[in-house]
């Protein structure tokens, strides 16, 4: 019937449902979108891929009559997705910008023996909690950096299956797409939270705040991130999942297919239950600009210099930048990362070509997309002032799923560590205040400056492996802006320091003097990097063979690498260095 080829989706317009939006139209569906309550209450199938803030999205939620609507819906069994927030907004409450309440959280423990008697644990943790749909019973919460996790939560992971579930069936051992700062808990056993020593203890808690946790019959799987999260919940109908089908790939789009047409049958697979660790990303970066007839190419530079050095002097093309990226999707990339090198002196939003870049390759690559170059504040040539926000905004509309901020980052770190002052005004500030942390990446562009003594500069100096070309046996890490043509007074590590307090969510790690050199990443920085912060650290410049993803993996805390100058050259393909690192003992997507 006609309407086995439409799905209903909400969105209420908080960001960027491209991604989903294309992955649907990719099966073969219509969309439908909701306008009204009653869109709701009428619709044969729904989609709810929660996006921005919780808070913010149940204030939209109760003032447009959606959140009523919702309840229904689901309290009717009737076929629902959530999707990521989609997912947290059907429990009881979240952390996340609550302005309400305080709960002191009253957790009693009971069904375990102490003394030969039942024992109360009160466990006072103060929350200032926002009311959710109240689905589920239980509580969104931030992860916690001190658990030894990175905040936010960006990669691939495989699952730990609890429960069956249809849509599930097909996911098996492989790895799908997470990224969020917060999530929900499962019933959790006492063991999990109290460190009692000698004593055994099996009980649940019964109450957060006041009111029973235990979804079990809700959890069909979870995840360890610093701890059990819940990462899908399925009862009847109602399905909800943390991650990201739409960005799995493969395996995020035969989520979807089951819940789209669930009277086809398709063939079963085992699903695993080994554990799983975050996986290691590996990811493809698109340098892209104008050549000098003005077309879009994918470009390479040789510690940043992208013109050949022969002839003419004319920018390296090395492809053509939408087939480029669907090609690395393939070849199984985790993410795909565009960056627009003349972005720092072009406007980006006159630079149209980069827009429909964009929008193409987000119809069939279904994993993250990173764009980034000329996110700034903008004056153009009629007086018109354009925000950074709003630069980057047209990059998510786009179907961009995260930014990269370069340059204007740099300004942004250095006039904050003069005034010690979080103006709220930042590019970094805003993009992720509306999009969130896990939107905006900070990319930086260092180079190298030797040192005789770490004294000699106010920066962070390391010994360096490698000494200078005068004997040096430090070096700092000079940030620079423009595409590397000017450096700054200030370090990548008092940068990425400053940048995650403003709010980034991931670090983007380059270093000009390894870039395009097929040596190796420069390990001395990425490991003073990762090592000085708890959000995601993407090591990038250097690789020359598979060898160096591992080396990287080994020796630092990167949770990503990525290559550039190998994949278009076709010298290793992305399959050949997830084989290496599986020998090797690394966790990878395959
Ligand atoms: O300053 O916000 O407009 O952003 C500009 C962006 O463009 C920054 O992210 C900056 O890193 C990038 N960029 C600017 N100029 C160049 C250039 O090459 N001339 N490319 C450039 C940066 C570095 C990596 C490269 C890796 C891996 N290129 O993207 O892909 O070094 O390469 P490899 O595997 O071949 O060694 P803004």
């Amino acid at each position: 019937s006609s309407s086995d080829s439409v799905v209903t989706l909400l969105d209420y317009g908080a960001g960027n449902v491209r991604s989903l939006r294309n992955a649907i139209r990719y099966l073969g569906l219509e969309i439908k979108e909701v306008q009204t309550p009653e869109d709701i209450l009428n619709a044969d199938r729904l989609i709810f891929p929660g996006v921005g803030a919780f808070g913010t999205a149940m204030d939209v939620l109760n003032k447009t009559g959606m959140g009523e609507a919702l309840r229904e819906y689901t309290e009717k069994d009737r076929p629902f997705l959530g999707i990521c927030l989609g997912l947290q907004l059907l429990f009881d409450y979240s952390e996340e910008n609550g302005h309400g309440k305080v709960f002191v959280y009253e957790i009693s423990c009971s069904g375990f023996s102490l003394n030969n008697g039942s024992a109360f644990l009160v466990y006072n943790s103060q929350c200032v909690s926002v009311d959710g749909l109240g689905l589920i019973p239980g509580v969104v919460r931030r992860f916690d950096p001190s658990n030894g996790c990175r905040v936010p939560h960006i990669g691939w992971n495989a699952l730990k299956f609890v429960k069956h579930a249809d849509i599930l069936e097909d996911i098996g051992n492989q790895h799908v797409y997470f990224v969020h700062s917060y999530h929900a808990t499962p019933a959790i056993s006492l063991a999990a939270i109290c460190n009692f020593g000698c004593i055994e203890a099996r009980g649940f808690i019964h109450s957060i705040p006041l009111q029973s946790p235990e979804n079990d019959e809700w959890v069909t799987s979870t995840c360890n991130y610093g701890g059990d999260f819940i990462t899908s919940i399925g009862r009847g109908n109602v399905n909800a999942v943390q991650f990201h089908p739409e960005k799995s790939g493969d395996v995020g789009l035969s989520i979807l297919r089951r819940f789209l047409f669930p009277k086809l049958s398709f063939s079963k697979k085992v699903n695993g239950r080994k554990a799983s660790k975050l996986a290691k990303r590996v990811i493809a970066c698109l340098d892209v600009r104008a050549n000098d007839n003005g077309d879009l190419v994918v470009t390479k530079g040789d510690q940043y210099d992208v013109r050949e050095q022969t002839g003419e002097n004319e920018v390296r093309n090395l492809g053509k930048p939408v087939e480029l990226a669907g090609q690395y999707y393939r070849d199984g990339a985790d993410e795909v990362s565009f960056l627009n090198i003349t972005g720092f002196r072009d406007f980006p939003l006159g630079d149209l070509p980069m827009l429909e870049v964009l929008r193409r390759a987000s119809e069939n690559v279904f994993v993250p997309l990173t764009v980034g170059g000329g996110i700034r504040d903008f004056t153009d040539a009629n007086g018109r002032y354009y925000s950074s926000l709003e630069v980057a905004s047209e990059y998510f509309r786009s179907g961009a799923d995260k930014i990269s901020i370069g340059s204007d980052a740099v300004y942004t770190a250095e006039e904050y560590l003069k005034t010690k002052v979080k103006t709220g005004k930042s590019s970094i500030e805003q993009i992720s205040r509306v999009y969130g942390n896990q939107a905006v990446v900070i990319s930086i562009d260092p180079r190298r400056i030797y040192l005789n003594s770490p004294s000699d500069v106010v920066f962070k100096a390391v010994r360096v492996t490698n000494p200078g070309p005068n004997g040096e046996e430090y070096a700092w890490y000079q940030c620079t802006v423009n595409g590397g043509r000017e450096g700054r007074p200030i370090g990548a590590y008092e940068l990425a320091k400053a940048v995650e307090e403003l709010g980034a969510g991931e670090i983007l790690l380059n270093c000009i003097d390894c870039d395009g050199q097929g040596k190796g990443f420069d390990i001395d920085l990425i490991k003073l990097i990762s090592d000085a912060v708890s959000i995601p650290v993407i090591a990038s410049s250097g690789a020359g063979c598979a060898e160096h993803f591992s080396e990287v993996f080994s020796r630092t805390n990167a949770s990503a690498a990525l290559a550039a100058g190998i994949f278009h050259r076709k010298e290793v393909p992305i399959q050949s260095v997830k084989e290496h690192l599986l020998n090797e003992g690394i966790e990878v997507r395959i």
